[in-house]
Formats: structure tokens, C-alpha cells, sequence
């Protein structure tokens, strides 16, 4: 309740899912996509349902840019304070499950830089410009993957789930760098979840999801949604440090 929490990726999928839940618990929202008419949508969608009790800040804002970052921040914590708590959720992959030779660079670049550079540049102007480094308190909850962890490893995901690897190792870094303080750093892995991310890959390949989906139901992203908010709604003193939030029935987890 009160809290600042800004969330990147909220445009869509599990991004929005967790802003119209945390909405729900008062909390002031600013919401960070490349869309801003979705954003714009979901922020109508949100009044409507929570009246205007709650600040929402919504900022077209593309994360491989840190300038842009930096600037949306500093725009919000002049009107709304410092930020709380940081949700990086923005992430894609591209170029459904191939040979990782035969991956267009520039779908490398794009998968590395928002999965990779974009959650640390948003952790650092957080960390900064947000004001948690300065007044040592607050949570970045990072949303990575189960497949960060996956055993043995899925073929044809090779830049996709190193990114996810790139993740963890650095929420598990920050937060040892940041134990003398009041900054939690969490990771929220989901398994698979029937939202956009599955379509939008180019070349996607409906067969191949009816095959890896096949013999269980995937999540909904409000089922990730309840997980981030247990994730943050434990008291100071509490971190659960990582989360995995899967259907029961799914294969090929560790
Ligand atoms: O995906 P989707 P999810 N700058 O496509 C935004 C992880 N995950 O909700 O910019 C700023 O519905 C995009 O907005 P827009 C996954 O790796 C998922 O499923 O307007 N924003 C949209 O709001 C990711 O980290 C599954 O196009 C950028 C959002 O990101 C997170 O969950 C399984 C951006 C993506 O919404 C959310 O994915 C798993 C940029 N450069 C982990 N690029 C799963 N769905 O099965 C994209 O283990 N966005």
C-alpha cells in the first residue's frame, strides 16, 4: 500500500497482470513498455477499477536505452518520490526454437540487450536515480525463468536462456553486494504461461507449443501475479529470495 512500484514490460502479459494486482493493494504504479497505447489502455482499465486513489505513471519507455531509462525515472521520483520497488519483467525471445547459427544477429542483439542490459540499467537507475541506493531500502524482483535452471538444457534456446542464466547471476550478485542494506533481491521464475511471448516469436511455430505444452494446462499471468505478491508482501526483515511459480504437470523442470 503506498509503495512506488514501477514495472517494466507492463504493457502486456505477466507485466500487466502483476500492475492490476497491485493495484488491487494501493500501490502507486509506473508502468514501462515500448507500447503507449497499451500502456495507455491498461492505465484507463486501472482507474476505472481502482477509482483514482492510486498514482499511475505510465512511460513510453524502450529498456535497451538506459538514457531513456534514467530520464522516466527522474521525471517520476520529482512528482511521486523514490521508487520501492523495481519489477524487471520486460523481456522477449525471438526466433522461434532453432540452431543457434541460424539466428539472425540482430534478433541476438535485441534478445541480449533487453533481457540482459535492460534489466541492469533499470536496477541501476533504480538503485540511483530511484533513490534506493541513497536511503538503502526497497525490493527489485526480478522475473527470470525456470529454464534459467533447466536440466539438461532445452535445444534450439541458446541466446534466450543464457539470457535467462544472465539473470539469475545477477540478482544473485547484487543481492550479496547489497546485504548490508534494506534492498531485497528476488527472482520470480514462472514455467511456461499462455500469454503473447509465445506468439510473438518469428517463425513461431504453433505445432511445437502444442507439443511442449502437451499434458498440462500453462499458467495464466495473473497466476505469476499472486506469486509477485507474496513475494512482496513479506515484512522487512523477510526475503523469499526466489519463487518458482510452474504448472503442475509440466515437464522438462529441473
Ligand atoms: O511476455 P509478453 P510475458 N523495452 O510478450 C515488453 C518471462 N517469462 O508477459 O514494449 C520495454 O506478453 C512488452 O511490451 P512492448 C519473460 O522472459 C515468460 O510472458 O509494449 N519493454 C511486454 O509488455 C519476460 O521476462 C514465460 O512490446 C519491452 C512485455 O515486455 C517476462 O516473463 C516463461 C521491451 C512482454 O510481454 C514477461 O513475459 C518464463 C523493451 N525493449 C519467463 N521488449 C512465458 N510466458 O511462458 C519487450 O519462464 N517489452
Amino acid at each position: 500500500k503506498d509503495q512506488n512500484v514501477l514495472i517494466t514490460g507492463a504493457s502486456m502479459g505477466i507485466g500487466a497482470a502483476i500492475a492490476k494486482r497491485l493495484a488491487h493493494e494501493q500501490a502507486n504504479l509506473i508502468l514501462f513498455a515500448r507500447s503507449g497505447d497499451k500502456l495507455k489502455a491498461l492505465s484507463d482499465e486501472i482507474h476505472k477499477s481502482s477509482g483514482e486513489s492510486i498514482k499511475l505513471f505510465t512511460c513510453t519507455v524502450d529498456v535497451q536505452s538506459y538514457s531513456s531509462i534514467e530520464t522516466a525515472i527522474s521525471n517520476v521520483v520529482k512528482e511521486a518520490g523514490p521508487i520501492d520497488v523495481l519489477i524487471n519483467n520486460a523481456g522477449l525471445a525471438l526466433g522461434a526454437p532453432a540452431p543457434f547459427p541460424e539466428l539472425k544477429i540482430e534478433d541476438i542483439i535485441t534478445m541480449t540487450s533487453t533481457n540482459i542490459n535492460g534489466y541492469m540499467f533499470a536496477a541501476y537507475a533504480a538503485l540511483n536515480a530511484g533513490g534506493m541506493r541513497s536511503r538503502a531500502r526497497g525490493t527489485i524482483l526480478n522475473v527470470t525463468s525456470t529454464t534459467a535452471l533447466e536440466v539438461p538444457p532445452f535445444p534450439g534456446e541458446a541466446v534466450y536462456h543464457s539470457s535467462k542464466a544472465a539473470q539469475e547471476a545477477f540478482t544473485n550478485v547484487l543481492r550479496v553486494e547489497l546485504k548490508d542494506s534494506n534492498i531485497k533481491v528476488l527472482a520470480l521464475r514462472p514455467g511456461v504461461v499462455a500469454t503473447n511471448f509465445h506468439e510473438q516469436r518469428v517463425g513461431y511455430d504453433k505445432g511445437l507449443y502444442d507439443d511442449f505444452t502437451q499434458g498440462f494446462e500453462p499458467l495464466v499471468a495473473e497466476d505469476v501475479a499472486e506469486a509477485a505478491v507474496i513475494m512482496l508482501g513479506q515484512k522487512d526483515r523477510v526475503s523469499v529470495k526466489a519463487l518458482d511459480v510452474v504448472p503442475t504437470a509440466q515437464r522438462s523442470l529441473p
